[in-house]
């Protein structure tokens, strides 16, 4: 047994979900397609074929998860709201059967006690968008603006927390270089164009954050996979030095220090011809709060990625490496100095075989969680300005092209019922977010 940690009773403990992966559809709330249901059509995609029409059906059952919230005693609950329920072609009338949904959510966590964060982007583009170019289409950003206009306008007088997106590396890095994700396309050049127009989005949506709700606090949410190089080799050093400029520095470089990381703007030959003049001052206007999503390493090499033999791993294939999560920490304190950090999700897919009394025995995650919040309080301890920490993920859903194969949750959505049921690691989380005691 290690000393146990107190966390104190300035930090928070929440958790995080996205509306494509846990909501569903209602025939109550008339809906736009989203790029995610396309790429679910298209045979091949998502791993078991599956798709978000029904996900874990909290449409239907949210006020039973606020209340499960509140019986794992969570401070804050992180959720995204998805623009095709509010604007379902993207541009116009916005839909009131979809904002009356968020707003109900809204007022039945703050009746219980616990405090929204809210995400305007987590990925589900209106189709209808995506038709006239999707990020491609530097009009998207201003689409965007417009519709946080729309959610600012219902939801600002109770939320106090916003965020603009949820990673954008993922969306234009797997959307639209790798194709792994929706939209599907295969173009460095494009990853490019769209990660420009998302930042612009962000910039244009932090405006009317400002604008509209000044006492708020404002931000983004970034995925962060520290990258180191497999040896001291200068190839492994060069790739490592690639790998961390478009990984971890390509939105935190516009958005704290108003440019783009150089070396790889060169490496990677951009011509930033869609950089129009005002676009960086926009997108490096100040946020209060910068959102990390933090779930594994890289450790890459001159012939490729390359995971230490022996490492442990989670069901993603994803080395398990929390003293990674703690350098982290220091360096974006040291480097781009933002005014508060939250860790807005961190978890792990595990196997979850094991069952005691028909419970979910996933003493892994515990580990898991254990290990990483450890690094938090350390990190936290040696200055960096950490406010609380948001475990990926509330329950099981949709894990976008992995299908319902891998599970983040830790409660059991029951896959025929759809009946939630704490794991073992829930309870432990509720334990902890009840005290702010880590035991030992
Ligand atoms: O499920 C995703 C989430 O939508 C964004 N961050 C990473 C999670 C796990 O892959």
């Amino acid at each position: 047994m290690t000393d146990t940690i107190d966390f104190g009773s300035d930090f928070f403990f929440g958790s995080a979900t996205s509306s494509f992966q846990i909501e569903g559809r209602s025939d109550a709330i008339p809906q736009g397609e989203s790029i995610w249901d396309t790429f679910c059509a298209e045979p091949g995609r998502i791993a078991d074929g599956s798709n978000g029409l029904v996900a874990c059906d909290h449409v239907h059952r949210w006020a039973e998860d606020v209340q499960l919230m509140s019986d794992l005693n969570l401070d804050k609950y992180r959720f995204s709201v998805a623009w095709p329920k509010v604007i379902p072609t993207g541009t116009g009338a916005a839909s009131a059967p979809g904002l009356d949904f968020y707003d109900r959510l809204v007022d039945e966590l703050l009746g219980k006690g616990i405090e929204p964060m809210l995400t305007l982007y987590h990925w589900d583009l209106p189709q209808a968008l995506d038709d006239v170019g999707g990020w491609l289409n530097r009009d998207t950003a201003y689409a965007f603006a417009d519709y946080a206009q729309v959610v600012l306008d219902r939801l600002g007088d109770r939320v106090s927390t916003w965020t603009t997106f949820n990673e954008p590396y993922v969306s234009a890095g797997l959307g639209y270089v790798t194709g792994e994700h929706a939209p599907g396309h295969r173009n460095l050049r494009e990853g490019l164009t769209a990660a420009h127009h998302i930042l612009l989005a962000h910039g244009l949506g932090m405006e009317r954050i400002r604008a509209t709700v000044p006492d708020s606090d404002a931000g983004i949410v970034l995925n962060f996979t520290p990258v180191e190089p497999a040896s001291d080799a200068p190839a492994d050093v060069a790739v490592a030095a690639a790998r961390q400029g478009w990984e971890n520095e390509w939105y935190a470089g516009p958005i704290f220090h108003g440019a783009y990381p150089e070396a790889t703007v060169e490496a990677l030959g951009w011509d930033q011809s869609e950089v129009q003049d005002g676009d960086l001052a926009l997108i490096s206007a100040p946020v209060d709060v910068l959102g990390v999503n933090f779930y594994t390493r890289s450790v890459v090499s001159s012939v490729g990625q390359q995971i230490p033999f022996g490492t442990p791993r989670t069901e993603m294939g994803w080395e398990i490496h929390a003293p990674s999560l703690k350098r982290l920490l220091l360096w974006l304190h040291e480097t781009y100095t933002p005014a508060k950090i939250v860790i807005t999700e961190n978890g792990c897919a595990m196997p979850d075989t094991e069952r005691v009394d028909g419970v979910v025995d996933d003493q892994d995650r515990i580990d898991y969680l254990r290990n990483h919040l450890t690094m938090v309080h350390e990190a936290r301890e040696a200055g960096a300005p950490i406010a609380g920490y948001m475990v990926w993920s509330l329950m099981d859903n949709f894990e976008w092209a992995l299908g319902y194969e891998k599970r983040f949750g830790i409660v059991e959505i029951e896959a025929d019922t759809l009946r939630r049921i704490p794991k073992a690691s829930a309870r432990w989380f509720a334990e902890l977010a009840k005290t702010g005691v880590l035991p030992g």
